[in-house]
């Protein structure tokens, strides 16, 4: 059966199969809520988190999981194996979970941190049942955990209905309008609240006309929307244009100091809170690719922000604004223009100008997303704004859901990285900790709010796999995991998530299974890094293949500020203070200067931050060319060294799956034979050296 077969069928359960609920759905659970028993005095009314949407979506969840397994529903005080339970004195997110005795209690503030309760018991399994006694309290590392959708209402005649989409159409909106049937998304909902994720944005951040009219003409599909994530506690934000007092008002300018303009904001946020009551904000592609922005009239990212902050404000909104800005009309001749330097420029003398609801969402590395990057300066430069970490699942430069390459050990990598290094002034403050509201020097506005919070574009679609790839479901997975707690080990995030996805009927997972996954996946980003672009030199992805597969001088002679400088005697691009573009000088110390010294900056960040012969020898004692030479080789080989190991798995997989991935790992070991072959024969044309093993080479 080929996956085209089965795209009528219903979705996969992706990590919440019926098997997944084994452990809960045999037991006996009760729920103790004010809906259930009775108005309980002195639960904080909350807002829409307390709603009895979610608690009824608790209880069917309780009903289902208790059918599916032989369990049951039974009162409180009905010794209960499970008892989930409202409890005013815990604060608003995260919930305790006590063990006494092999029965556990969960307790909470929240109905929907209850949910996020439930579905931690659901993960742990047997295991939460049968451990020691144990008290423990767990809370997300922050309060912003949320999820970007590149989706067009239109599809859009380059980009498609999704931009940058690789799981299918959308599951909002269908060909202009927003889906009749919402139910996917609802689906979706419950997905993301197992893994406590509780907002998304629901709208592409390149906002074409048809998209900026959710924000008022279509104001009732956006509510239709808010209303199928909330039974999950997914609250809803959205992409807006900077010039909508213009496009949709009819106003003359969309100047962020106009009296009108303001007003027109702050009639438009009033209306969306009356229709969604728990609507989160807005999200702003501003002065960037094109999207209209402050510029326009002279004025900078903060009057900007600050006008859409002022419009939410009254509604305890937050403004998303993105610093993802760039000159994308560069002269590739002007060797002093650096792209990777744009978002610090802009962003960084603006600290301390941002209001408190406005949150400054930053791209992981300066660049774009790439497999490789060092991570933005900005993020430690900004500690009286609250600061957002940008991520992306969508697999737009890392194989497009083709490929198998889980992700979380590269965002684990970001989230651990200390921008002020390990030991004295900084004391091993991570990014993770910025994001939190808690980075040297974080103004108490930016502590007491807990920070920006992490965001990422989502990569599911109407596939019947939510993400094309089966695999790269564990990369939405990780995401969420990673949001509520960035210090998790890859490798134990996705061992849950093989435990969930993979549970037979009774909850138990081949071991087989289990082993040949982490095999496959573990390593597959390095893998995939070994075979692509080297050494964190970044964009040989091809422009006319919408990023995908090599191309190594696509975008050398392009407008988009992005170039490796190879020619025949070396490559990458000199970022120093000596005698490059000066970013390095964007970062605090200790990086600043490890960055800047051929002696110390990391091998697989050489390219990003220097020019260097191709004789250069490496920290690891090989040259830059034959270092090229040895991880494309070697990485066609773990490539088959994967498939040879999934097909083993022989008759252990669901039909549908194995079908699927078989077909996606042929592709990837296409691709990366592709990669392999055009790097190392452009390298070997341009420098002249041969592969010191006398490899092939074309
Ligand atoms: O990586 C680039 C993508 C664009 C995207 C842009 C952004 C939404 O190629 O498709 O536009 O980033 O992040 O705004």
């Amino acid at each position: 059966m080929s996956s085209e077969n089965v795209v009528d069928a219903a979705p996969h359960p992706a990590w919440l199969p019926d098997g997944a609920l084994a452990a809960v759905g045999r037991r006996r659970v009760a729920l103790r809520t004010p809906e259930l028993s009775g108005p309980a005095a002195g639960i904080p009314s909350r807002g829409p988190d307390t709603s009895p949407e979610v608690l009824a979506t608790l209880r069917a969840e309780v009903e289902h999981a208790t059918t599916a397994h032989g369990g049951d529903v039974v009162a409180p005080d009905a010794s209960p194996d499970l008892l989930l339970a409202l409890s005013p004195e815990l604060s608003a997110d995260g919930f305790r979970c006590v063990r006494d005795g092999g029965r556990v209690t969960v307790t909470a503030a929240t109905a929907t941190a209850l949910l996020h309760g439930w579905f931690h018991v659901v993960r742990r399994g047997e295991a939460a049942f049968t451990g020691p006694d144990a008290d423990e309290r767990h809370a997300p590392a922050t309060a912003l955990r949320m999820l970007n959708q590149w989706d067009n209402v239109d599809v859009h005649p380059y980009m498609g209905q999704v931009e940058r989409g690789y799981a299918g159409g959308s599951i909002f909106y269908d060909a202009g309008v927003v889906r009749a049937d919402l139910s996917r998304v609802t689906e979706y909902a419950r997905l993301l609240a197992s893994i406590g994720i509780d907002r998304v944005a629901i709208n592409n951040v390149n906002v074409h006309a048809r998209e900026a009219r959710l924000l008022t003409d279509d104001l009732a599909e956006t509510a239709r929307v808010a209303a199928a994530l909330r039974p999950y506690g997914v609250r809803t934000h959205l992409a807006v244009s900077f010039a909508s007092p213009m496009t949709l008002g009819g106003l003359s300018t969309a100047d962020p100091l106009d009296d009108a303009v303001r007003a027109w904001w702050s009639d438009a946020a009033d209306r969306v809170w009356a229709a969604i009551p728990d609507f989160g904000g807005f999200l702003v592609k501003a002065d960037s690719e094109g999207q209209p922005g402050p510029f326009a009239y002279g004025r900078d990212h903060a009057d900007g922000a600050n006008l859409l902050a002022e419009a939410v404000a009254p509604h305890g909104g937050v403004v998303h604004w993105r610093a993802f800005v760039y000159n994308h009309t560069q002269d590739w001749r002007d060797r002093t223009t650096d792209r990777a330097r744009a978002a610090y420029d802009h962003f960084a003398p603006l600290d301390g100008r941002f209001a408190e609801n406005v949150i400054v969402q930053v791209k992981h590395g300066p660049l774009d997303f790439q497999a490789r990057e060092a991570v933005s300066p900005v993020l430690a430069a900004m500690p009286r704004t609250r600061v957002a970490l940008e991520l992306q699942v969508t697999q737009e430069y890392t194989g497009q859901q083709q490929h198998v390459c889980y992700l979380a050990p590269w965002w684990r990598e970001n989230l651990g990285f200390q921008p002020w290094g390990a030991g004295s002034g900084g004391d091993g403050v991570t990014v993770a900790d910025v994001v939190a509201g808690r980075g040297p020097d974080a103004a108490p506005a930016v502590a007491a709010a807990g920070g920006g919070g992490i965001a990422a574009v989502s990569n599911v679609g109407d596939d019947r796999f939510w993400t094309g790839h089966p695999l790269a479901q564990a990369n939405l997975y990780a995401y969420g995991r990673l949001t509520w707690d960035p210090t998790l080990d890859p490798a134990e995030i996705l061992d849950e998530w093989i435990s969930l996805t993979f549970a037979g009927p009774d909850g138990a997972v081949d071991p087989q299974v289990r082993q040949t996954l982490h095999a496959v996946m573990d390593d597959s980003w390095r893998t995939y890094e070994s075979y692509t672009a080297p050494l964190g030199v970044g964009f040989m992805v091809s422009p006319l293949r919408a990023h995908y597969g090599p191309d190594v001088d696509g975008y050398e002679y392009s407008k988009w500020g992005t170039y490796h400088f190879a020619d025949r005697d070396g490559v990458g691009v000199d970022r120093t203070r000596a005698t490059g573009t000066g970013f390095t000088g964007q970062y605090p110390a200790p990086w600043r200067d490890v960055y800047e010294s051929l002696e110390t900056c990391p091998d697989e960040l050489l390219l990003f931050f220097h020019h260097v012969p191709y004789s250069h020898v490496l920290r690891s004692g090989t040259t830059v060319i034959q270092h090229i030479y040895d991880t494309h080789f070697a990485g066609v080989e773990q490539v088959r060294a994967t498939i040879a190991a999934w097909e083993a798995l022989d008759g252990r997989i669901a039909a549908d799956v194995d079908t699927c991935v078989r077909e996606r790992l042929a592709e990837q070991l296409r691709s990366a034979t592709e990669w392999r072959d055009q790097l190392n024969t452009y390298f070997f044309r341009k420098s002249g050296v041969p592969d010191v093993h006398g490899r092939t080479i074309y």
